[in-house]
């Protein structure tokens, strides 16, 4: 794994180069789920495959930016799934942005075949959170020769203060709508940028609170994708001591999508608003 870690950290230099200095405009494609692409969704898809393509630990790559499974190793131990660079609809306006993995066991393609997980934040400094099952995520940012060091190891308080709603509040259920309310009325501040990476690491690193996106009736199944999205981030924080469900209050690491470009409804928090939640919805 240290191996995939070590990969993960050219990775997170070379994207952020591409960021600060290339083309940010449209592509003349789509992806996979039909979303407009960008020169840099495209571009750091290319460095990722570039990276992963001589690990010969890697047996193959899914990519949120890719219709099919690359195969890379027939003998490889892993199948990584990545989302190169999420958040792309707010990279125009300058706001932090990320990129995600999770690492697969064989082709395990499920919650319990995730082994480990990380991600990198793009902002005014270049960090990255790595997780493997069961330890507490390391927080490591980039310093002035490109190396990333240590900062903190992730743990989430029992309860937290930020509350991070996705979706359109129009399309909301009233289930949903009444159990945000109720946060707010309970003194949960407001955090939400539209990028997960940077709003599930917010949460993240001030100690706890929620992150959702339901299903609504616009998206019954969510926006977020299982493999690249959704399970990554399960995974960083059941390590940090906190919770993610779906709308069922199944553990999304007990999930099995059924195609690789699947969505779920999901919450991430701290134990406190994630029982909260359950309590909200009847669970
Ligand atoms: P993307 O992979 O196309 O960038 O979409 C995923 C992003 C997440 O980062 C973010 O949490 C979500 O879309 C925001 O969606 P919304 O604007 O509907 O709240
Ligand atoms: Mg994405």
């Amino acid at each position: 794994m240290l191996t995939v870690f070590e990969k993960l950290k050219h990775i997170a230099q070379e994207i952020d180069k591409a960021i600060k200095n290339e083309d940010l405009g449209y592509s003349e494609n789509q992806n996979a789920t039909g979303d407009e692409q960008l020169k840099l969704d495209v571009a750091s898809d290319a460095i990722i495959e570039h990276t992963l393509s001589d690990v010969s630990l890697v047996k193959q790559i899914i990519s949120e930016e890719k219709e099919e499974i690359m195969p890379i190793n027939p003998d490889g131990k892993y199948t990584i799934c990545y989302d190169p660079l999420d958040g792309s609809s707010i990279v125009d306006v300058n706001f932090s942005v990320g990129s995600i993995f999770g690492i697969y066991e064989g082709d395990n393609l499920t919650g319990r075949g995730l082994r480990a997980a990380a991600y990198v934040v793009y902002g005014p400094r270049l960090e990255l959170v790595v997780a493997t099952r069961g330890h507490r995520p390391r927080h490591l940012r980039s310093g002035t020769r490109g190396l990333f060091s240590t900062r903190s190891i992730v743990q989430l308080k029992e309860k937290g203060k930020l509350n991070a709603p996705g979706g359109t509040q129009k399309y909301w259920s009233p289930t949903h709508k009444a159990f945000i309310d109720s946060l707010f009325a309970e003194g949960y501040r407001l955090r939400y940028s539209g990028g997960m990476v940077p709003d599930l690491h917010q949460i993240l690193l001030k100690g706890g609170g929620l992150f959702s996106y339901p299903g609504a009736s616009d998206r019954p199944k969510g926006k977020l994708r299982m493999l690249f999205e959704a399970l990554p981030f399960a995974l960083i924080f059941e390590a940090a001591g906190g919770e993610a469900i779906d709308e069922q209050g199944r553990r999304l690491l007990d999930l099995e999508p059924e195609h690789i470009h699947d969505t779920t409804p999901c919450f991430f928090g701290s134990r406190y608003e994630i029982a909260k939640m359950r309590e909200a919805y009847g669970l």
